[in-house]
């Protein structure tokens, strides 16, 4: 690799910026950005041939890793620190009179996820590439990704985010490689002499599915992986017989452009909608195609070897489809039987769950099924016969489970169920929750294949969330322990030896201030707001749910806000709230607690009597971006989910690894922080999770009883009532009590109340908190992605 110096970086691209006739000394910024993406996509570009040569010629098993989401965030800065340019580029950038900063804030997000399922999808990724292995991304190029939020007046207001209004520089369009998609149509079975049959489809309907590839970038190694978007396209042109045909084929032609037209702007709701369930065949139907392409030239075996060269991983059921429909190629198009066909599928795909929230479980109705897919829907229909066969016939003791687990159930055909049987691997994404899955959501799978059943806690890349995203701690880390925890993260736990080290603990502080300084900054260009740096900065940033208890957060603001006006003389730490957060644009209670906060923020922020005691924000549009803005500045982090309901939480991981302290109950992955940081390193409270499923069960709990009976509630509960914040949020009141507060808001309030008074306490001790900051920083290496996809590639992938 060329060593690169400011000099050379910027004299190279003086010759990029030449070629378009623009000045370097003129260049806009965006000039700039297009000027710098594509020096190091040259770069970029030798070692992804290289990569693919080798693959080609050692043909290692690959892993393809299937997913509806891709939350990749930006890519600039990212490869350049990937190829150890970022320094030089920003020195280069500041000696010609740049902000590299306003540069790097000139690529847009791709917003091609929801949240924690796609962000995942994008660690792994970096993992994969960093650990050297062979391991692919395949989703979907969908032309408007999440939408944008806007806050106006108080409300959620949506934008189409179309993020491809300027062309994307990381993407390379492969026409050639484009492959067919047949939708609906009639299927013909026909029997040959021998016996067999064969299947033919007609009139079906034909899409073309493009391969756009994006690299993705080994950390300082010269790996480049890559993750594959497909994006929907005519299979023929328009013809123009006559004006009316025209206009039909134009209207079609717009229909399929929509297969890949935008991102569902939900993160766990089954939806059922027919486009939904276009878009996972097509992405599901392109990839296989391409899959056994490449083994098919590269590996150049029989296909009963293909379990051994190729593992598929579904994120979430989503692309669960891929099951059917690589029995439909093995069969229909590679003539095997029925058995050696499910042989080989069943030993290929491993399945992740992301969530017990029974809303998420998808299910589609077998008339919609059946008429997009009549073939993919026969073959279903034949693994739940033989499935429902072999409980019948084998585990008498799971006979009256049968109707439970069928696949096809109600008029409905169930994802889950079909990715479990059809899966050598199911496995949840922290401890609590595969131990639910086990025991509650997919129990009986669990009795029926007890060894297919395993855990692989989630976790981050702490080369974009902890060196990119805080590099001053990452340097100060470094300094204290050297530089081997960057390969290896959980050396981060040598930092232990330092919790009294007072020196190393005021460098903590000092680049904790900067970075809630800066955030401060930010919070007053965006919102006008003017918060005090050296208050507490108490952080929910997440997808808006009931589950994760925004609500809760806001009744603690409120109840705060009503005792400092009660006694405005009441000694408490100044504290910002800061909150960021999408609701699905159909979820209307969530949307009603967006409102709520900006409310209280208005108000609490305004009133003179609070004296900046308490500050409020809602920061919008909350993405990959912005969280990079608000993670190093953390100081409480809050995860504070219904226990139970959370299968893992990654903010929690990113947070910490930032220093933050946490505030949560023992769900997903904060049980497993606790276990690390022990106790005393973190602020647990609230129910556990088999208390909720008790009451869930007895059906006990009351909540009319305790807004009788606690006073601070009742005031809270009686100000949404009677309009003190105004008057929409009376359903929010009628709500809670109505429903009997199913995610325990009002149980768990006092406990949580109380946590936070000890919070309070404990942040006015500073040193006690920097070492407790320091104690979770050192294991949060634990978290790191490379331990997780260490664990997938050895126990599931074999890779
Ligand atoms: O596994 C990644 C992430 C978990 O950390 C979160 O706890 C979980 O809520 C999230 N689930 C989703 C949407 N789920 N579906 N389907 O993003 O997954």
């Amino acid at each position: 690799m060329k060593k690169w110096t400011p000099a050379l970086f910027s004299s190279q691209l003086e010759s990029i910026l030449k070629e378009h006739e623009i000045e370097i000394k003129e260049a806009s910024s965006k000039e700039m950005y297009y000027a710098i993406s594509s020096l190091i996509s040259q770069e970029i570009e030798r070692n992804w041939k290289k990569t693919e040569k080798r693959y080609h010629s050692k043909r290692p098993k690959q892993l393809y890793y299937l997913s509806m989401e891709f939350l990749i965030g930006g890519l600039l800065k990212n490869n350049l620190f990937h190829y150890d340019m970022l320094d030089t580029c920003n020195q280069a950038m500041t000696e010609l009179g740049f902000d590299p900063d306003q540069i790097y804030q000139e690529e847009r997000d791709p917003g091609l996820g929801n949240g924690g399922l796609g962000r995942l999808a994008a660690c792994f990724l970096d993992s994969l590439a960093a650990l050297q292995y062979p391991g692919h991304g395949y989703g979907i190029r969908y032309r408007y990704g999440l939408f944008e939020q806007r806050i106006i007046n108080g409300y959620q207001t949506e934008l189409p985010d179309y993020w491809l209004d300027s062309p994307y520089p990381w993407e390379i369009r492969k026409i050639d490689e484009a492959v067919e998609i047949e939708y609906g149509g009639s299927v013909h079975m026909q029997q040959a002499e021998d016996g067999s049959f064969t299947f033919s489809y007609h009139n079906t309907d034909k899409v073309l599915a493009v391969p756009y590839d994006v690299p993705i970038i080994g950390f300082q190694n010269k790996v480049v992986n890559t993750l594959r978007l497909w994006s929907a396209e005519p299979a023929d042109a328009v013809q123009q017989p006559d004006e009316t045909e025209y206009y039909h084929q134009l209207e079609h032609h717009h229909a399929i452009e929509q297969i890949s037209g935008f991102l569902y702007p939900d993160d766990s709701s089954e939806e059922g909608k027919w486009l939904r369930l276009k878009q996972q065949y097509f992405l599901v139907a392109a990839s296989l195609q391409k899959i056994l392409k490449d083994y098919q030239e590269n590996v150049r075996k029989s296909l009963s070897k293909l379990p051994d060269k190729v593992v598929i991983q579904i994120n979430d059921t989503h692309p669960s489809l891929a099951i059917p429909e690589m029995m439909r190629i093995l069969m229909d198009e590679e003539s095997l039987g029925w058995d050696e066909a499910w042989q080989i599928t069943s030993n290929m795909f491993a399945y992740t769950n992301h969530t017990i929230m029974s809303e998420a479980l998808e299910k589609w109705p077998v008339t919609v099924m059946h008429q997009l897919l009549p073939r993919l829907y026969m073959i279903i229909n034949e693994i739940n016969e033989r499935f429902c066969r072999d409980i019948w016939e084998g585990h008498t003791e799971l006979r009256e489970r049968i109707s439970e687990m069928a696949i096809i159930a109600d008029g409905y055909v169930h994802m889950a169920r079909l990715a479990v049987v059809g899966s050598f691997s199911v496995n949840g994404v922290a401890k609590l929750h595969t131990q639910i899955l086990k025991t509650q959501e997919l129990k009986d799978f669990y009795q029926l294949y007890p060894k297919r059943f395993n855990n692989k806690t989630n976790g981050i890349t702490h080369r974009r969330w902890l060196l990119m995203a805080n590099p001053r701690l990452a340097e100060v880390i470094t300094e204290t322990i050297s530089s081997h925890w960057i390969k290896r993260p959980r050396e981060l736990t040598h930092l232990l030896r330092h919790i009294n080290d007072k020196p190393l603990l005021d460098q903590l502080d000092i680049i904790k201030n900067e970075n809630k300084q800066k955030l401060a900054d930010y919070i007053q260009q965006t919102t006008g707001i003017l918060v005090d740096h050296q208050s507490i900065f108490d952080v929910q940033i997440k997808r808006l749910h009931e589950y994760k208890r925004q609500l809760l957060n806001t009744f603690h603001v409120i109840y705060l806000y009503n005792e400092l006006k009660e006694n405005p003389l009441l000694d408490i730490t100044p504290r910002t709230f800061i909150f960021a957060a999408k609701a699905a644009p159909s979820y209307y209670f969530a949307k009603e607690v967006i409102k709520l906060i900006n409310t209280v923020a208005s108000v609490v922020n305004h009133d003179p009597a609070i004296k900046g005691k308490l500050k409020v924000v809602f920061l919008e549009n909350y993405n990959v971006s912005l969280a990079e803005k608000i993670i190093p500045a953390v100081d409480l982090s809050e995860q504070i989910s219904t226990a139970g309901k959370e299968a893992s939480g990654t903010g929690n991981m990113k947070m910490m690894m930032n220093g933050a302290l946490t505030i949560g109950t023992l769900d997903g992955a904060n049980i497993e922080m606790k276990q690390l940081v022990s106790e005393a390193n973190i602020f647990l409270f609230g129910l556990q999770s088999d208390e909720v499923f008790q009451y869930y069960q007895t059906g006990e709990y009351q909540a009319n009883e305790l807004y009788q009976t606690d006073d601070r509630l009742a005031k809270i509960l009686d100000q949404l009532r009677d309009g003190y914040f105004g008057h929409e949020f009376k359903d929010i009141y009628y709500q809670l009590l109505s429903t009997n507060d199913p995610y325990f808001i009002l149980k768990d309030f006092d406990d949580y109340v109380e946590t936070h008074q000890h919070i309070d306490q404990t942040y006015r001790n500073k040193d006690s908190w920097l070492s407790k900051s320091l104690v979770n920083i050192a294991h949060s290496g634990k978290f790191s992605s490379d331990r997780t996809i260490r664990e997938y590639a050895t126990s599931i992938w074999k890779l």
